[in-house]
């Protein structure tokens, strides 16, 4: 007799027929399997703001020296023909520069030395209290002069319907190589919004991700159900030096708007998963995202 390959239960209901919030049922700031909080680069009164607002800042993560490394580098990717031709490298679609360029981590020495730091995935096994593995590393350009922003989403949302990640067992740094200003396009957060899952209308289209990278609307929310969480919880602007970096939380609602200053807003982007969290079939998409956007097996942990 066969029996049935075992469905790994579906925890936040997404792409249905109406908008539907689900309360998280998972924890934010996860335990040691001895049931003890990691000790690491964090400190507890930091991790207990992260539990509570989703997110937590470093002021300077890595050293001006440092930033000039990995600004050349994100030069390097963006202005070679090679990359800029890879499916991995996203275009803007009116001005034709690279908005975006996936797993950095991959195509280049110094991103792979950045997501082994110590400081990097030391926080991020800290808040998840296991051993990571990267789920999507990217660079966001966003150029001055016209760059578009990133509408309102929740990250989990997306990768729960379409690359299949059971729990909310996630979390991003966003780490700045260029100063992020109030006006050139940076990251917005609603803080306490992670607490929430809000499931989005409609089904998600074949392909979508091609068009989502550029200008996401499957997994978009309801104004009704943006201005509900921007009334209750605020909007938090994220500015900081190059260096600095924000940790958010994988359901937090967040976004960014367009940077139409002469000052390019560019950050490197890594998203640690729980080796406890491995991604399965996707939830709500009929096939997984291809690999360079969402990991899939085998997920080599970072060391
Ligand atoms: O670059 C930004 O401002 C936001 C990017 C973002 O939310 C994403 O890449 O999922
Ligand atoms: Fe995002």
């Amino acid at each position: 007799m066969t029996t049935a390959p075992e469905r790994t239960a579906d925890l936040y209901p997404t792409r249905g027929a109406t908008e539907v919030s689900t309360p998280r049922q998972d924890p934010v700031v996860w335990a040691m399997p001895d049931g003890e909080r990691a000790k690491g680069p964090i400190d507890d009164a930091e991790l207990s703001g992260f539990e509570r607002n989703g997110f937590l800042t470093v002021d300077q993560l890595i050293t001006p020296d440092e930033v000039d490394v990995y600004r050349a580098e994100l030069d390097r990717l963006i202005t070679d023909p090679v990359i800029r031709a890879d499916e991995r490298s996203i275009i803007e679609p009116t001005s034709q520069d690279v908005r975006s360029v996936f797993e950095v981590h991959k195509l280049s020495e110094a991103f792979a030395k950045l997501v082994s730091d110590p400081r990097v995935v030391g926080r991020a096994q800290q808040i998840l209290g296991s051993e990571v593995y990267v789920h999507q590393s990217r660079i966001n350009v966003k150029p001055g002069f016209g760059a578009s922003g990133f509408y309102w989403h929740s990250d989990f949302e997306t990768w729960h319907a379409e690359d299949g990640l059971p729990n909310m067992r996630t979390v991003s740094v966003s780490i700045a190589l260029t100063e992020n200003y109030a006006t050139n396009g940076g990251l917005m957060i609603m803080p306490g919004s992670h607490h929430t899952f809000l499931g989005c209308a409609g089904a998600t289209p074949k392909d979508n991700y091609k068009k989502s990278l550029q200008m996401q609307d499957a997994g978009t929310p309801s104004d009704e159900a943006l201005t509900k969480l921007a009334d209750a919880h605020g909007i938090r602007l994220f500015t900081g030096r190059a260096g600095s970096a924000t940790w958010f939380d994988c359901n937090c609602m967040h976004g960014s708007g367009d940077n139409i200053t002469p000052y390019p807003r560019s950050n490197v982007f890594i998203v640690f998963n729980s080796m406890e969290n491995q991604a399965v079939e996707p939830f709500a998409a009929p096939v997984p995202r291809p690999d360079f956007i969402g990991a899939r097996p085998p997920f080599v942990p970072v060391r």
